[in-house]
């Protein structure tokens, strides 16, 4: 595949993750235009790696000191062949447009496999929403909206949350979208309870991880039960995905943000968690304070200087990486396995480098991809859309039923097209296949758009 990899480089040398997510699904999806040379005669690879439409724009906005500030915003439409942009939105400094063709890419795969019909996209800003007022990230929310509202729409593009976006964003988003078309839709996801929102959207990322993760270890007769987990993170993903393991007879033992991470042996309980939550959602303090609370607890800073990430150096047997990109190297892939871990499921978007992910296909460890295991979140998200669409609203245990149907049949379609493709118990390329005939199928019936 290195033909369609070397356009998309030399097209855009300087996006790395984004040639690193295209490098991993066209990699995986070779047998699959070997059998079927219908889709390079249609330029399959050439038009999935080109958006449909990317809007890039300026948002400017007055901080609290009545200082004007700029940032950029951005979303990617990549393919709209099973249905309207789904996706999230990031506000972090370190967004650029790259990093979001990368986060768009993944994003149609995996809205391809949760069944819902949803095309995939990814927005947003390098504005950094740490340290500012809540009327500060009103006013860029706000400012952010005036311009993106033209490009969405219920039936368009149906953007939601991810790094630095959760429900305070959510809300000033749509309260702009609101005014500026006056329309009451379902044009954002994670809306609030009370105005559209659907129940179990906070929580299902990291409960569908984790149901992903079940999924996995009961094809080799075992359950997360007495599991020791180390979980990275501690926003939206990594708070729910500890929840549920705690629920299941799980101990998770870590947690981290951007400055560092804790270490707790005695485990994490619904308590500690609470705390968690106050801490992060509310407060939006750092994890280090986890470890000033509870004294059994260790705090080790981010030390750049290491080649390696400590959190994944403990005795476990499950990972759950809930953080960011990138966040697991080959050395951290190697000391996972040299410490029993035996299952990974990806809370995160494209966590490991592909030379870890190497690692753990060698060791035939039960890996859960990104694209597979934190789907959750999105199939929520389509159900959220569904319930807008019929103005009304389902209860808890719907909700939870569906996702874990989905999160099953997730699993059974990777598993089917692993095995059906030659590499039987390969999540990786059974996810990406999966998803991939999906999409391109569309893709042809609808001819060349
Ligand atoms: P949050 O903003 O709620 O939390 C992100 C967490 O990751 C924070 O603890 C943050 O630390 C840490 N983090 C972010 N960037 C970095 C970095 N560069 N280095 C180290 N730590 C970092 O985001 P989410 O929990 O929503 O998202 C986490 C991951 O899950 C992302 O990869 C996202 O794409 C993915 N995801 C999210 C979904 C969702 O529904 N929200 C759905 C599917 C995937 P700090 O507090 O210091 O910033
Ligand atoms: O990466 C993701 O799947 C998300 N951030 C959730 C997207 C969504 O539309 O709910």
């Amino acid at each position: 595949m290195s033909d369609i990899l070397d356009v998309v480089k030399n097209r855009d040398p300087q996006e790395n993750e984004f040639h690193q997510a295209v490098s991993e699904v066209m990699e995986s999806v070779k047998p699959v235009l070997e059998q079927n040379p219908i889709y390079r005669q249609s330029k399959i690879p050439q038009r999935l790696v080109e958006a449909e439409r990317i809007i890039i724009f300026r948002v400017p906005w007055m901080d609290d000191q009545g200082e004007i500030q700029v940032n950029r915003g951005f979303r990617v439409e990549m393919n709209s062949a099973l249905g309207p942009y789904k996706g999230g939105l990031r506000f972090h400094p370190s967004v650029n447009l790259g990093i979001l063709k990368f986060l768009a890419f993944e994003q149609v795969f995996k809205n391809a496999l949760t069944t819902l019909p949803m095309g995939g996209g990814k927005g947003g800003s390098d504005f950094d929403p740490k340290g500012k007022s809540d009327n500060e990230v009103m006013r860029f929310c706000h400012g952010f909206m005036s311009e993106l509202f033209r490009h969405i729409g219920p039936d368009t593009d149906v953007p939601a949350g991810d790094i630095g976006v959760g429900a305070r964003e959510i809300g000033y988003l749509f309260g702009m979208y609101k005014k500026l078309r006056n329309e009451f839709t379902g044009v954002l996801t994670g809306k609030g309870l009370n105005w559209g929102g659907s129940l179990i959207r906070p929580e299902a990322t990291g409960y569908g991880s984790v149901y992903f993760a079940a999924e996995m270890i009961a094809t080799r007769d075992d359950d997360l039960k007495g599991k020791t987990c180390l979980v990275s993170g501690a926003g939206n993903v990594a708070q729910f995905t500890t929840e549920k393991l705690i629920e299941l007879g799980a101990k998770v033992v870590t947690l981290s943000d951007s400055s560092g991470y804790i270490y707790d042996e005695s485990g994490i309980d619904p308590k500690k968690l609470e705390f968690v939550k106050m801490l992060k959602n509310v407060r939006r303090g750092r994890i280090k304070e986890y470890a000033d609370k509870y004294s059994e607890a260790v705090h080790t800073p981010v030390d750049p200087a290491l080649d390696h990430n400590p959190l994944w150096d403990h005795k476990a047997a499950c990972a759950f990486p809930s953080a960011t990109q990138n966040e697991i190297n080959a050395k951290d892939a190697q000391n996972l396995v040299n410490n029993g871990v035996v299952l990974v499921s990806e809370g995160a978007n494209m966590p490991t480098e592909p030379d870890g992910v190497d690692i753990f296909l060698q060791e035939k460890l039960l890996y859960g991809p990104g694209k597979a295991a934190n789907a959750g979140g999105v199939s929520v998200s389509g159900l959220e859309m569904t319930q807008n669409s019929m103005r009304l609203g389902w209860t808890r245990e719907e909700v939870d039923n569906r996702l874990k149907m989905i999160m099953k049949s997730i699993h059974q379609t990777s598993l089917e097209a692993a095995e059906q493709y030659g590499t039987p118990g390969n999540y990786v390329n059974g996810a990406n296949i999966a998803g991939f005939v999906k999409v391109v199928d569309a893709m042809l019936d609808q001819g060349l758009v």
